[in-house]
């Protein structure tokens, strides 16, 4: 397993409308997430935030897309870095703010890998487009955005298209998923594993099959992990909970089980949003849960 890592914060909230979001790197860091890492012996290099630019706090409603223009140059800058990154051999740890940023991450990595494997670990699918987003709000749709799916300038960040293949990404904990969402799972055939799976066969056997189904098909593996994933009882701080979430044991699990595969090279943490949080808890969870992706045993 690489040894060097680089984390970079995303300050982002403009892909949804609750304000706070943008703070979840800095809850991230003051959970101590450098030395948790240094614990594993890890040569942490922290690159700091992206700047976000903010146009005075107002909202761009111009575009059904809502602040489209400074996502689209949010995401480009978080591409190259992440794609320098990756040139220099490190391991990239993404902190965010809103999902959107997931689109300049994937950007960044895919373009080092000919089948980038995917695991969307999220309470939702981040499969809208314009056409089937009930809300404008593009932390919904960087899924489908690294599908290929949506619009053009969104979809052509780091100059090329799709960033991955449908057969390549395995979404996990998905309770709340639109029309369109489901529609298009069905139509591109992705493998997912609902609530109703998990609880069904288990943690243990959905992460097994999981890593078996990726190992053979793809030659690096990104987590996407939102903090929504998880119950809301064990991560309160995000701004889009779903009641009957993974729970923060099966998490550990889950991220325990990914580290023995050795097979995740690359990772970002989102949706953390210490304003609705209590007491940094989600902040947190989200550092625990890296312990695990990164090794840490209990004996
Ligand atoms: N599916 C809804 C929408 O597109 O507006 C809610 C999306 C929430 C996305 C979150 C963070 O994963
Ligand atoms: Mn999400
Ligand atoms: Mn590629
Ligand atoms: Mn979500």
């Amino acid at each position: 397993m690489n040894k060097k890592m680089s984390i970079l914060g995303v300050p982002m909230d403009l892909g949804q409308m609750r304000r706070g979001v943008d703070m979840g790197p800095s809850a991230i860091r003051y959970a101590d997430v450098t030395k948790r890492m240094e614990k594993l012996f890890y040569e942490v290099e922290d690159l700091g935030d992206i700047t976000i630019k903010r146009n005075n706090g107002m909202i761009d409603d111009t575009h059904p897309l809502r602040n489209l223009q400074a996502i689209i140059e949010v995401n480009t800058i978080l591409s190259d870095l992440v794609d320098k990154v990756i040139k220099k051999g490190n391991f990239p740890l993404v902190l965010g703010g809103d999902h959107s940023i997931a689109i300049g991450t994937i950007a960044g990595i895919a373009k080092h890998y000919d089948n980038l494997g995917v695991i969307w670990y999220d309470a939702h699918g981040d499969l809208n487009t314009k056409e089937t987003s009930p809300s404008g709000n593009i932390h919904g749709m960087p899924l489908a955005v690294s599908l290929g799916l949506g619009h053009p300038h969104l979809t052509n960040i780091g100059s090329y298209s799709p960033k991955i293949k449908p057969e390549n990404v395995v979404i996990i904990g998905a309770r709340d998923l639109d029309q369109g969402e489901k529609a298009l799972i069905r139509e591109k055939n992705i493998k997912i594993y609902t609530m109703h799976e998990i609880d069904r066969l288990g943690m243990t056997k959905v992460i097994e099959e999981t890593v078996m189904y990726l190992k053979e098909r793809t030659d690096g593996i990104h987590l996407s992990l939102d903090l929504d994933s998880l119950d809301p009882h064990d991560a309160p701080g995000v701004g889009t909970p779903v009641l009957g979430g993974i729970s923060y044991r099966e998490s550990h699990l889950a991220m325990e089980m990914f580290a023995e595969s050795g097979l995740i090279t690359s990772a970002e943490f989102v949706e953390v949003n210490p304003i609705l949080d209590e007491r940094n808890k989600t902040a947190e969870v989200a550092v625990a849960l890296m312990g695990s992706l990164f090794g840490e045993k209990l004996i």
